[in-house]
């Protein structure tokens, strides 16, 4: 049995394909695809979209990020992290796509400005934005983040189901960059106990110094 995840040390959706390879004790390879806009041939054989990360398992090929993480849960047997119980695992599912579909559009002005993102060759593309205008960028998403931050457990810190799921795990690298970013966090308070949480996993603190994303 052997898997390879395909990703970039700077790809928030590699890592956290990557952090729950670690959260779930598994062995891996992993191989960095270029952040080239003509994607590299052996990467696009397993996603025809190019986008990273992608996972081959034995030979089994997926991509998505979410459906990377779904079925490493699913594989592993792991229900703590994903339920099979239709209300929990619909309440999972409502975080992530929220999270993916909502929050991440939302901070990526922020982040691309924080970290010289240019779609197509990735981060440290250009230099990063001056500091008070990545804040400019954060302020103008606030009542946004603090709207979608009402659809998570309100008690905390945890997304929801009062326990560590794959929702954490899948929000842990951006929320990473946000709390590293020159921005007030105390603005969307239940965004910024959630961060704690988070990042405070081991296998996280263990994934930082790989992942390109200066600490504040
Ligand atoms: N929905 C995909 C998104 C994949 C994606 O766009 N990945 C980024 C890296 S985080 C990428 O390949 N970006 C292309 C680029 O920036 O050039 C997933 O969740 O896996």
């Amino acid at each position: 049995m052997s898997i390879t995840l395909h990703t970039h040390p700077f790809s928030s959706n590699g890592q956290k394909a990557q952090l729950m390879l670690d959260v779930l004790g598994l062995d891996y390879t992993t191989l960095e695809v270029p952040f080239e806009v003509e994607r590299i041939e052996w990467h696009t054989a397993v996603n025809p979209m190019g986008g990273i990360p992608a996972l081959v398992d034995d030979g089994f090929k997926l991509a998505e990020s979410n459906t990377i993480l779904r079925y490493l849960a699913d594989r592993e047997g792991r229900e703590d992290l994903y339920p099979r119980d239709a209300k929990e695992r619909a309440t999972i599912d409502w975080v992530l796509d929220l999270w993916a579909l909502v929050v991440r559009p939302a901070l990526f002005s922020c982040e691309a400005a924080q970290y010289g993102i240019v779609l197509g060759t990735g981060a440290f593309s250009k230099e990063a934005a001056p500091e008070d205008e990545v804040q400019k960028k954060f302020d103008a998403v606030v009542p946004k983040l603090n709207q979608a931050m009402q659809v998570l457990d309100p008690v905390g810190p945890w997304a929801c189901l009062g326990r560590r799921t794959i929702a954490d795990i899948a929000a842990t690298p951006v929320l990473h960059r946000v709390a590293n970013a020159p921005v007030d966090l105390g603005q969307v308070p239940r965004m910024r106990a959630w961060a704690d949480a988070c990042l405070a996993m081991p296998e996280w603190q263990a994934l930082i110094p790989m992942c390109g994303v200066p600490t504040r």
